[in-house]
């Protein structure tokens, strides 16, 4: 857990440093240490990048234009399946019309430990905002071109899967704003649940508002280190944002990379224009070597979600009893002080005669 509380703290105090530097650091002395703090973080977020000692793009991983390794036959890298198509621009998941799903498979299995995948893809059809659905997921599973109703992909699956849900099934008033893209690892067990949006195994996510966008929208997705990221970047200006952190992540080797989208009344047109899938070569010390393959996808430290959850806040019902307690509490407190000091008094008192 230690990781997301001290990520967000250190968000805060970063941008509470940048507001008001002067206000903080009256003297000089403490500017220039204040100065040197800062270049030593600076350098060893340097060094973090250099870790990936080179990366390069795995062309039997990935899918682009012109779309050359992907068809319907068995001697291609990428296989479609269901609705979806090829155009010279992209592969469209599913047209903007009901009840459609389609998804596009990668043949072979990904046995690279730390990599990069980066995704572009536009979402886009006639219906007014929460009128469309219901989007697509990204998939890196053990099973693949399977039929079912997590986006267009089996339930129960076993894998990483990235959901980007254009559609707010749960209630529509909460806080959360959709397009939401969210990170699950299935273990063979956990279900997906459409109808809260898959809140209850999600790892991560963020609000990304990738919907008849002026730009297409770009996933960025890293493990590295068993430290899976996810950033995306959906306005065109070629930066990202991080959207997930999650260490710890364990994925056994050999799984398949894919892309699928289902539509139910609702629709929107789902395109995948790329998936680019680059290595990224590491130094391990011996120990990580060492480390042993998992056989099911796991999260080591769930600690880390239980944060999340709490930050929500308290329910109302919370809130009342906490309240009521507090003012029980101090109700007991006064009457004990009050005794005691009449207590104190009397014998003051007594002392005097
Ligand atoms: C999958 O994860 C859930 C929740 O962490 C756990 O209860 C279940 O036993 C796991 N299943 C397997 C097959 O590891
Ligand atoms: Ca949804």
């Amino acid at each position: 857990m230690a990781a997301a509380v001290y990520k967000s703290s250190r968000v805060r105090t970063r941008s509470f440093w940048f507001s008001h530097p002067m206000f903080y650091f009256k003297s000089t002395t403490e500017l220039t240490c204040l100065f040197v703090t800062l270049s030593v973080l600076s350098s060893h977020s340097l060094a973090n990048e250099q870790d990936f000692m080179e990366d390069f793009l795995k062309r039997e991983y990935s899918l682009a234009k012109p779309y050359r390794g992907l068809s319907f036959s068995s001697s291609s890298q990428w296989e479609l399946m269901g609705m979806a198509m090829v155009t010279p621009d992209h592969v469209r998941l599913t047209p903007d019309m009901q009840s459609r799903q389609g998804a596009v498979w990668s043949r072979i299995p990904l046995f690279l430990r730390d990599w990069e995948l980066k995704v572009e893809f536009k979402i886009h059809g006639q219906g007014k905002k929460n009128l469309n659905g219901d989007g697509l997921a990204i998939w890196l599973t053990k099973d693949r071109m399977q039929n079912g109703p997590v986006f267009g992909n089996m339930n129960q699956f076993v894998g990483l899967g990235i959901f980007v849900d254009t559609y707010p099934n749960a209630d529509k008033t909460h806080d959360r704003t959709f397009p939401y893209i969210s990170i699950m690892l299935g273990n063979g067990t956990l279900s997906y649940d459409h109808d809260r949006d898959g809140r209850p195994t999600e790892l991560g996510g963020c609000t990304a508002i990738a919907r008849n966008a002026m730009y297409d929208t770009f996933l960025l997705v890293r493990l590295f280190k068993n430290r899976l990221t996810l950033m995306v970047d959906v306005d065109g200006k070629q930066e990202w944002r991080e959207c997930a952190d999650i260490t710890g992540v364990r994925l056994p080797p050999g799984y398949f990379l894919g892309a699928s989208s289902a539509t139910g009344d609702l629709s929107d047109n789902h395109d995948i224009i790329s998936m680019k899938l680059y290595q990224l070569t590491v130094d391990r010390t011996p120990e990580e070597e060492e480390e042993e393959e998992v056989v099911v996808p796991r999260v080591d430290n769930m600690e880390q979600f239980q944060v999340e959850v709490q930050e929500e806040g308290m329910s109302g019902v919370q809130f009342f009893f906490t309240f009521l307690f507090s003012i029980l509490g101090l109700g007991v407190l006064a009457v004990v002080g009050l005794m005691v000091y009449g207590r104190w008094k009397e014998n003051k008192r007594k002392r005097f005669y």
